[in-house]
């Protein structure tokens, strides 16, 4: 089984990722990693602190002469804004901690209220620090590996952005995918490689410049925008999860993936919303044959069927909110003085939704690598690729072969 935990507050040294149950001898570059990284500080609309960091992960331990070993794998990621930030983040009990001023005003929307109430804080910082979205740099560094290891067996991740403030494509693509309206060679990281081009990771010029333009009235008027976004996986096989325990379906993990990151308040699989408004003959996915297997006409489930993997693209959408940290406030209450006053400012990002994108597909790795894993096991990747390819020349006849014809 693959688990990693992260560390790290968002003006502290650095953050970390320790991550384990990767096989050995997957081929790892921290240039591969760094690549995913700085795809994740991309996006117009980010604030200041984007100018001060230049991401760039160290391996601490777990890979040797560019392979892995089998054994835990330690990154380290600097903050670059440390330097402006070591008296207010000290870990020592330092004699001028009585001059850091103390934040007593929650900011709505933030985890501010929640986090000083749930742990005793005396300062909203200690609530602020460790629920910024500076985390998600060291998940993307730990779901790079992730990444790695499913290129390794042809599944490739991408995303791209579908609306920003609600400004929507006129064209959709989501349709293309629901209704298998693809080309012939269609996959996760072309998709990516087009949605990266743009600064706010759309495929349509023309909703780029709408977008970008009421991104900077937002930020005149000291506002914030959400969006959603689309993450998708393809070449995965079929086989992946189960539908006989609620922590087995794949459906369920990657909801779980999806719902932890920073932001997101809605997501679903395949057309999950839709569905609840047509007929069944009109959503359901028509089974087809194939020379060497099986498929679907359409694929508005998904890729998944009783949390299972099909074997067609997995598509996943999800909403992220508007930043919570608004430079024209709204109301809250003072902790100091219980008065009812507005919010405090603070530099923050305007939208985060391109970046976040990119920690969507990281985590739709992570989830199809667990089950992955889950499924083929191996020590090695030779081990791994062995198992894999012994399911993958069987699939079909396993599966005819308890049919008599
Ligand atoms: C964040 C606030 C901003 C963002 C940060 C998330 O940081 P700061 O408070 O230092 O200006 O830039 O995101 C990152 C640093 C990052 O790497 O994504 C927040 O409050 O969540």
């Amino acid at each position: 089984m693959i688990r990693f935990l992260t560390s790290g507050e968002s003006h502290g040294k650095a953050l970390a990722a320790i991550i384990d149950g990767f096989p050995s001898n997957l081929e790892l570059d921290i240039d591969y990693i760094n690549s995913h990284l700085k795809r994740r500080m991309m996006g117009y609309g980010r604030g200041g602190r984007m100018k001060i960091e230049t991401d760039e992960a160290e391996f601490l331990s777990g890979v040797r002469f560019g392979k892995t070993l089998g054994s835990p794998i330690t990154i380290m990621i600097e903050n670059r804004d440390w330097k402006n930030w070591t008296g207010k983040m000290a870990s020592g009990k330092t004699e001028d901690q009585t001059e850091v001023e103390k934040i007593s005003v929650p900011r709505p929307g933030h985890a501010d209220l929640v986090g000083t109430q749930k742990y005793a804080f005396d300062d909203i910082r200690n609530s602020i620090e460790r629920s910024s979205a500076r985390e998600t740099a060291a998940r993307v560094a730990a779901c790079s590996i992730a990444r790695k290891f499913l290129e390794e067996f042809g599944i490739k991740v991408g995303s791209f952005v579908e609306s920003i403030g609600g400004i929507y494509p006129v064209d959709s693509f989501s349709r293309k995918l629901f209704e298998n309206d693809l080309p012939q060679d269609f996959d996760a990281w072309k998709l990516s490689a087009l949605s990266d081009k743009s600064e706010v990771r759309v495929l349509e010029e023309e909703q780029e410049e709408k977008i970008k333009s009421k991104i900077q009235t937002v930020k005149k008027n000291g506002d914030t925008l959400g969006g959603t976004f689309y993450a998708v996986a393809t070449g995965v096989p079929q086989g992946l999860g189960s539908f006989v325990h609620y922590d087995r379906k794949l459906s369920a993990e990657i909801s779980h993936s999806i719902m932890s990151i920073n932001a997101i308040k809605a997501m679903e699989i395949g057309d999950g919303f839709r569905s609840a408004e047509v007929f069944g003959s009109e959503f359901h996915d028509e089974i087809t044959l194939q020379e060497n297997g099986f498929s679907r006409k359409t694929n508005r489930a998904g890729g998944i069927e009783g949390g299972v993997s099909t074997g067609l693209p997995i598509i996943v959408r999800a909403a992220m909110k508007p930043i919570a940290t608004l430079m024209s406030p709204i109301g809250t209450v003072d902790l100091a003085t219980l008065r009812e006053i507005q919010a405090r400012r603070e530099r923050s990002d305007f939208t985060a939704v391109p970046a976040c994108a990119v920690i969507a597909e990281s985590m739709l790795a992570w989830s199809i690598a667990k089950f992955f894993l889950e499924k083929f096991g191996g020590d090695s990747i030779q081990e791994t690729k062995e198992n894999f390819m012994n399911f993958k020349n069987r699939d079909f006849k396993r599966t005819t072969d308890n049919f008599s014809r």
